[in-house]
């Protein structure tokens, strides 16, 4: 009863706002900063209960709106496992973050923890919850109210642990919770480490051929791009200058930033003629996507565009490179490498991948979708082509490489090609985030298979060339009347709207288009591509009709 006093006074403080239907969503709560208070109490609550769920081990609170506008922001939970917050919970998130009154909170609280069998009391070590939050200017107050929201519920701890990158929160959850070290000096400490030890295990013919050029950095005047100014000290062989700091006056994601360059296929702001062949990266808002980009010399600030799907590709192909090295039972090296895509994929890089004799799976948008498939496999590649993904390796294929090492080492082979494929594969499992997709190590990691393939852009761009695309959205009174297979690749609902979509395909060469509702704004989102730019907007423009 003492706790409930607790909700019921401390939740006085934030009223729920009028007229809003607020919904975890894809990725979160987001919306409006000056709507979330009371939502972001609330999941602090939330996380404060799946923390003494799981016996007390840290959960994570992260306070961002990633790409969205500066003045969005947004929560989302990290379970103590550093993946996102068990989809089961989801539900529960939902209904707390609606409820009307602070008797309506406390009842939905009450049934929730009966029904997960979650105790409050002297027996029990109390609940940790660390908090982060982008550059937002609202995260500061919305995080203090995450930290009521934790200290209502009886001996819990609230962490602030500060300005954070997404994938960084993620990261140090996971650390934490496996009894590793899990500051941020131990994240850049662990990048910068397997970075460098993949930098010397490159082969000499590789590092001679390119002259390891300047990377531009498009931070999207958010937390990333202030994150690789700090890590930057540490690197050697990289030689980075980071551009859209936010500093310098520019505003967080505003005609910069990974899902702008992405989205619209243009220069983020503050890069030019003037760099043309320059090879550049950007980060969206939160550094959990990350896309690369540069100006051919051919054209006046047109954008040659690398997304998701060709990193996924130059992964794969590096990945593929070291386990062909292995002495391995021949059809178990087949198997052991997968990658997942969405239906946002390029049809030239799935083309790709297929034809690099790789097993490719779809999942359903959202990283939750991709990463639960990609850890099927013993390496899982997975990206959407935004730029979220990174490179999952199961723990039984990590122990079966530290034996393999040790195996060669004994028998007097640590020089020889496996045991450097062996030690490169373990490197690439220490620097990309093994919690989400993480657009720091995705940048180091790209770097150093350019320089140890010692390609340029240009040549990583040449893997294969994407087919013209086109993305719309149409506004619609009701976006949950579209309803679609699993893999989101053809629509159920409404009836009779695939057969439709299927014929409007049929008139294209290489034509492919699907519909979606949106899972964070009240659109059908529709794709399609073909083999013309004309044919892909065509395509795209009727199916748009036929939703409308
Ligand atoms: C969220 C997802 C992203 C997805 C996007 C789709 C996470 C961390 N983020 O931003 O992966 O691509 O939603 O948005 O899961 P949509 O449903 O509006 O198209
Ligand atoms: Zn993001």
């Amino acid at each position: 009863e003492i706790q409930i006093a607790s909700i019921l006074k401390s939740s006085e403080l934030f009223p729920i706002p009028q007229g809003v239907k607020l919904s975890y969503g894809t990725a979160g709560f987001r919306g409006d900063a000056k709507l979330l208070e009371s939502t972001v109490y609330r999941v602090g609550i939330l996380s404060a209960l799946r923390s003494l769920k799981l016996g007390s081990a840290t959960v994570g609170l992260m306070i961002t709106a990633s790409h969205n506008k500066v003045s969005d922001n947004g929560i989302k939970v990290s379970d103590p496992s550093g993946f996102m917050l068990s989809q089961e919970w989801e539900p529960f998130a939902d209904q707390i973050a609606n409820a009307s009154s602070p008797e309506e909170l406390v009842s939905l609280i009450r049934k929730f923890m009966e029904k997960e069998e979650i105790a409050i009391g002297e027996n029990n070590k109390g609940a940790e919850v660390w908090l982060g939050r982008d550059t937002r200017p609202s995260g500061e107050s919305l995080l203090r109210a995450g930290e009521i929201g934790v200290g209502s519920i009886l001996g819990s701890v609230a962490i602030d642990i500060g300005i954070l990158t997404t994938p960084q929160l993620h990261w140090m959850v996971r650390a934490k919770n496996k009894g590793l070290k899990a500051t941020e000096n131990d994240y850049f400490e662990n990048l910068s480490t397997s970075f460098r030890c993949l930098i010397d295990l490159i082969p000499s013919s590789g590092n001679d051929k390119l002259e390891i050029s300047k990377l531009l950095v498009d931070g999207a005047n958010g937390v990333g791009g202030q994150k690789i100014e700090k890590l930057r000290g540490s690197l050697s062989n990289l030689d980075v200058e980071i551009r859209n700091t936010g500093r310098d006056g520019g505003v967080l994601n505003e005609g910069v930033g990974a899902d702008f360059v992405q989205k619209e296929k243009v220069l983020p702001v503050g890069f030019g003629f003037k760099d043309v062949g320059m090879r550049c990266a950007s980060l969206d808002g939160d550094a959990d996507r990350l896309v690369y980009f540069y100006i051919p010399s051919d054209s006046s600030e047109k954008v040659e565009l690398l997304d998701g799907d060709k990193i996924l590709s130059l992964f794969a192909l590096f990945i593929k490179e070291q386990l062909n090295a292995l002495e391995d039972d021949e059809e178990r090296k087949q198997s052991r490498l997968g990658v997942v895509q969405t239906a946002y994929a390029n049809g030239a890089s799935t083309d790709y991948l297929k034809h690099l004799g790789l097993d490719v799976v779809f999942a359903k948008t959202g990283v939750k979708h991709l990463h639960e498939k990609a850890a099927e496999f013993d390496i899982g590649i997975y990206f959407e082509a935004n730029g979220h993904g990174t490179i999952l390796f199961s723990e039984s294929f990590l122990s079966w490489l530290v034996s393999k090492q040790k195996d060669l080492t004994a028998k007097g082979q640590g020089g020889s090609e496996e045991h450097k494929a062996v030690s490169r594969l373990m490197a690439v499992s220490n620097l990309i985030n093994q919690a989400v997709g993480d657009a720091l190590s995705g940048v180091l990691l790209v770097e150093v298979i350019l320089q140890h393939l010692g390609w340029s852009i240009e040549k990583w761009n040449e893997l294969y060339k994407d087919l013209p695309s086109r993305q719309i959205k149409v506004e619609v009174p009701d976006r949950t009347a579209v309803v679609t297979t699993s893999e989101e690749t053809e629509a159920l609902r409404p009836m009779g709207i695939q057969d439709a979509i299927n014929s409007e395909i049929k008139k294209y060469s290489r034509g492919r288009a699907f519909i979606r509702p949106s899972g964070t704004e009240d659109v059908v989102r529709v794709y399609a591509e073909a083999s013309t730019q004309e044919d892909a907007d065509s395509l795209a423009n009727s199916v748009a009709q036929l939703v409308k």
